[in-house]
């Protein structure tokens, strides 16, 4: 109900709206629009009450809620439907609430959002800076029909609709793929990804794709250990705000788009999207794993999301997983080509 009042207070604004009116078109009591109203409030929309006039929408808060970053949606899978958005002001980690959720049976395309994260994780066990209502810290949950070794490609098609979902907003920023799972502007950190699943021999009971875009963060929201290797959307943009929610919505939108292609036809348009927004291959990379640091020129994507390296002797390694560094000093690292 109290998404139907929306929906019509946003139609009025700025005019105002009686309750007796909303009682009438929604064969509801003025009580139990009166509770919607504060229901609303409380989600933060500042909603003006004249005694005589009834109630006007002044603001719609700066928040990732539902009812906002689902309004446009036409997607079919993830975020299907309002429903499927959770939303919280601070949570521990989107990733843990929807494997939670995940237990308990929630659909696949369920989304867990948050405008805070207190115990954001990176890979290995890291941490992610997440402050309050600065970025898009989110998790979507996938079932997809495939086996757990396919997992890498979905952090990669993860990416992929995240460069599409910023480039849609933004067309003119020069953000690139670092593989297998970073977004970089002008080589600092925009966005990570983190993937996690949960399989048993090779049967995949569920991925879980935790999404961090850095999107309004000043200088100053970021921790001091981050602050030369991390950036924002905002600094990037000219100091100019962006919008999370539609930025939000244009990401939902972009990954249900490509998970669907995906599962219909293959990988194909995915790791071709990926190519093109990348900034990896060809250039000269180091990457280390527990086994060690490997250098040399990143070569190739395998089909199935591996990276393939040659070192100077012509020494070929195939990985699946590591922490790259771009570049040499001596070398430029090669912009991505968007056109
Ligand atoms: C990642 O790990 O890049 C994956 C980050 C995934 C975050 C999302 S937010 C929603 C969901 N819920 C979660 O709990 N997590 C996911 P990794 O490649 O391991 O990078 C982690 C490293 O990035 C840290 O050790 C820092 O050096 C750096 N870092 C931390 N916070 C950052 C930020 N906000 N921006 C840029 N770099 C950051």
């Amino acid at each position: 109900m109290h998404r139907k009042i929306l929906e019509l207070l946003k139609e009025r604004s700025p005019s105002y709206l009686s309750g007796e009116e909303m009682a009438h078109l929604f064969s509801v009591s003025r009580t139990s629009i009166w509770k919607n109203i504060q229901a609303l409030q409380s989600d933060g929309y500042l909603i003006d009450r004249s005694p005589r006039l009834g109630y006007r929408l002044v603001e719609v808060p700066d928040l990732l809620l539902p009812a906002e970053i689902g309004r446009e949606l036409h997607t079919k899978i993830i975020a299907s439907s309002e429903e499927l958005i959770h939303h919280f002001r601070q949570i521990d980690s989107t990733n843990n609430a929807l494997k939670n959720l995940a237990e308990k049976g929630v659909p696949e395309g369920t989304v867990v959002v948050a405008e805070e994260q207190t115990g954001g994780r990176g890979r290995l066990g890291r941490s992610w800076s997440s402050p309050f209502g600065k970025g898009i810290w989110m998790s979507v949950l996938l079932k997809p029909p495939l086996a757990p070794q396919d997992t890498p490609l979905f952090t990669l098609l993860a990416a992929a609709a995240v460069v599409k979902g910023i480039l849609v907003n933004l067309p003119d920023l020069p953000v690139g793929i670092k593989w297998p799972n970073d977004l970089l502007i002008k080589n600092r950190k925009v966005c990570g990804i983190l993937t996690e699943l949960k399989a048993e021999a090779d049967l995949l009971h569920y991925l879980v794709i935790g999404i961090g875009i850095n999107i309004n963060l000043r200088e100053e929201d970021f921790p001091a250990e981050i602050k030369n290797t991390a950036t924002s959307l905002y600094l990037e943009n000219n100091r100019q705000l962006v919008s999370r929610q539609k930025l939000a919505s244009t990401l939902l939108q972009e990954m249900d788009h490509f998970y669907r292609e995906y599962i219909d036809n293959g990988p194909e348009m995915v790791i071709s999207e990926w190519k093109k927004y990348n900034i990896t291959l060809s250039n000269y990379v180091t990457i280390k794993t527990a086994q060690g640091s490997f250098s040399g020129r990143a070569i190739a994507l395998d089909g199935d999301g591996a990276l393939l390296v040659e070192d100077a002797e012509g020494h070929q390694k195939r990985f699946q997983a590591g922490e790259v560094t771009l570049g040499k000093s001596s070398e430029e690292i090669r912009p991505p080509d968007l056109n």
